[in-house]
């Protein structure tokens, strides 16, 4: 679902999807992670990048200019415990609103592009197992199956 109001009511999303984040030490969070139906994703690579944090906020998001290719170990907060090699695009550029629903635009690489694909795929339903090989997929769904029921 697009986000159309721009609110205090999306504003207190925005802030408790931080506190979960930095909670769970993750380093992104998308909105249907906790259960919100949105287009809507939080990113902080900077602790991770060995920098102060810098939360960053993406409304609406949608990707474009997808450059290259990069393999990184992901991980995610919906698939605890279980981390694989997926390949990504190098350099993505992304168009978006900010919390007030001003347009923005951000051209991100490495790191930072990997963790916009990761979770603008949220929005899509799509977890970052379901970008691995058939085999590798199978494999890791027993995994994930093992931690769920360990
Ligand atoms: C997505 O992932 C991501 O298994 C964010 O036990 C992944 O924050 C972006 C986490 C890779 C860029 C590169 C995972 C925390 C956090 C776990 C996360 C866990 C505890 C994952
Ligand atoms: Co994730």
């Amino acid at each position: 679902m697009k986000v159309e109001a721009f609110d205090a009511s999306l504003h207190t999303l925005l802030d408790e999807m931080a506190k979960a984040m930095y909670f769970e030490e993750g380093i992104g969070l998308a909105a249907p992670q906790v259960g919100e139906f949105k287009r809507i994703f939080i990113v902080d690579i900077g602790e991770a990048e060995g920098n102060i944090p810098q939360l960053k906020e993406f409304i609406n998001p949608v990707l474009s200019n997808g450059e290259g290719k990069i393999k990184f170990e992901e991980g995610c907060l919906s698939v605890p415990g279980l981390s694989e090699l997926v390949d990504r695009k190098a350099k993505i550029q992304v168009h978006y609103q900010d919390r007030y629903g001003r347009p923005q635009r951000l051209q991100a690489e490495d790191l930072l592009a990997v963790a916009i694909q990761h979770e603008n795929d949220h929005l899509e339903g799509i977890l970052f197992i379901d970008r691995l090989s058939p085999l590798k997929r199978r494999l890791a769904r027993k995994k994930a199956e093992k931690l769920v029921t360990l």
